[in-house]
């Protein structure tokens, strides 16, 4: 027979595994992202949540789910606004038709350095975190891709290279750059771009060496036109109400950890551009430099989405684009 102290320990125990609120029990996050399980801002991701775990005594417990195995690219924002996945990375760009604002930073040559990316961010921080409040979701922390240059089978050398040819997007901007262009946009989220490659139907793409390294590009382009023309940012997001279910030592767990992924993920994200520019060498990639011929044009492509872009955004977007350059 069961003493009474034993029995008291049994209704203990399992008072704790019922109610959170006790503090022993142990709280399990999903976090959805779309990119290579070794590419830098999953590790970042992959340290944020032991950050969490090692703070949090094991509390919370937060599982990386890269390479898109939980939900897809376009899917994760929609996921984590409704709470099926307590987090999410995505990439900001990808949602420009929703919210042009979102687009900003996937604009050619806005930028040219991961300062004036930064001066970017700081202008459009208080825009998303406003936005996604209102969608029910805290953006933790944003990070930067290094610069987009172009990787092809041929060179190319001025823009009518690029006619004609199949060219995949992975944003609403880059598909447009297609039609600017003249090539022929096929949108592959990254997570499926090695095997797209593979079957052989695309002939180039703009994206960064850290994708190129993620996906072996090496092994389909032989060229990678060094245009340093944007850098697109990942946001970490979290679901509000899930947040707010944490108690507040935990909250702040999460909020410090998220401070620190962001700061580390810059600093990565610079140091990246050398790795995969001598990972992409290695492998036999011809990286060039865009002739002053392909340059003004690109920068006329920029120009005009600049153009179309402003028309879209309005006064949100004239602010944004001010304080950018104030
Ligand atoms: N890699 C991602 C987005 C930007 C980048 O550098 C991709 O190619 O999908």
């Amino acid at each position: 027979m069961k003493s009474l102290s034993q029995l008291f320990k049994a209704v203990l125990a399992s008072l704790v595994i019922a109610c959170p609120s006790i503090g022993f029990a142990q709280t399990k996050w999903d976090l959805a992202s779309a990119y290579a399980p070794a590419n830098f801002h999953t590790l970042n991701l992959n340290q944020f949540a032991a950050d969490v775990d090692k703070t949090t005594n094991g509390k919370l417990k937060i599982t990386v789910h890269p390479a898109a195995s939980l939900f897809k690219a376009p899917e994760i924002k929609r996921a984590v606004q409704g709470g099926q996945a307590q987090m999410g990375e995505i990439i900001l760009v990808n949602f420009e038709n929703e919210w042009p604002i979102f687009g900003a930073d996937g604009l050619p040559f806005l930028t040219d350095s991961y300062e004036s990316a930064m001066k970017l961010y700081k202008a459009q921080k208080p825009m998303l975190e406003k936005k996604f409040a209102e969608q029910g979701m805290i953006m933790l922390y944003s990070v930067p891709w290094p610069p987009q240059g172009i990787y092809s089978k041929k060179p190319i050398n001025s823009v009518a290279d690029l006619k004609g040819i199949k060219w995949r997007a992975y944003s609403p901007a880059t598909g447009r750059i297609a039609d600017l262009v003249g090539a022929q946009p096929v949108t592959v989220q990254a997570a499926e771009l090695a095997q797209a490659m593979a079957t052989g139907v695309i002939e180039a793409t703009m994206t960064s060496g850290a994708t190129g390294v993620d996906t072996k590009m090496w092994e389909s382009m032989k060229f990678y036109t060094d245009t340093q023309a944007w850098m697109p940012k990942n946001a970490v997001l979290i679901n509000k109400k899930a947040f707010d279910s944490l108690d507040k030592t935990t909250q702040d767990a999460v909020l410090k950890a998220g401070a620190a992924a962001e700061v580390r993920g810059w600093e990565s994200s610079r140091k990246v551009v050398g790795e995969s520019a001598a990972a992409l060498q290695k492998n036999g990639m011809n990286i060039v430099q865009p002739s002053p011929t392909l340059k003004t044009e690109l920068q006329k492509v920029g120009a005009k989405m600049l153009e179309e872009w402003s028309s879209k955004a309005g006064s949100e977007g004239t602010a944004l684009i001010n304080n950018y350059r104030k």
